[in-house]
């Protein structure tokens, strides 16, 4: 049976996490953390000073994940989406979280000076949606608010109907 490959990206501290965990056991997908698979298999190349963080080896990356990507069924959660090939989702969500919520998300995980004022400016700008929409196509791109656990719920529920949907689509 085909399975979709779905990407949600964001700001950190938006909920990707949250959401691509509940979304992968409700639907029986898999689900990957870009940021921790990098870390278990050391994919960087570098350290960057400024940010105090490692940066990933994006070839790396996509070598470690192409054969579960071509095989379908994948949840990837990031906070970056440029680099991954085009053709690996079939669905892209944008998480988006109001300014003092992600301020009081980041903070209480220890968030601090230029890292946090980094975070909510790059929310702010949108940078991540726009990121989307020039990696994918418009179509496939959506943003959904990530305030409340109502919203969590609501974007469970949509994602879930349209993962049915696609199932029913392809198969
Ligand atoms: P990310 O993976 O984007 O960095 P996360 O899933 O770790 O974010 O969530 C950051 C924090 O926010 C965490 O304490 C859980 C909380 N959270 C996530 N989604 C939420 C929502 N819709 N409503 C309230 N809190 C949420």
């Amino acid at each position: 049976m085909r399975r979709p490959n779905v990407l949600i990206t964001g700001t950190p501290g938006v909920g990707k996490t949250t959401l691509g965990k509940e979304l992968a056991s409700r639907a029986g997908l898999s689900y990957v953390n870009v940021g921790d698979l990098a870390k278990e298999g050391e994919l960087y190349e570098g350290f960057d000073e400024e940010y105090d963080c490692p940066i990933l080896d994006e070839d790396r990356v996509i070598d470690e994940l192409e054969d579960r990507m071509s095989e379908g069924g994948v949840i990837v959660d990031y906070h970056g989406c440029d680099f991954f090939p085009e053709r690996w989702f079939h669905i892209v969500f944008v998480l988006r979280t109001e300014n003092s919520c992600l301020y009081d998300r980041l903070e209480s995980r220890g968030y601090t000076g230029k890292k946090l004022q980094d975070n909510i400016q790059c929310e702010i700008f949108q940078t991540l949606y726009e990121e989307a929409v020039l990696s994918y196509k418009k179509e496939i791109v959506h943003q959904l608010p990530s305030n409340t656990p109502e919203d969590l719920e609501r974007n469970l529920d949509q994602i879930m109907q349209w993962i049915e949907q696609w199932m029913k689509d392809n198969n």
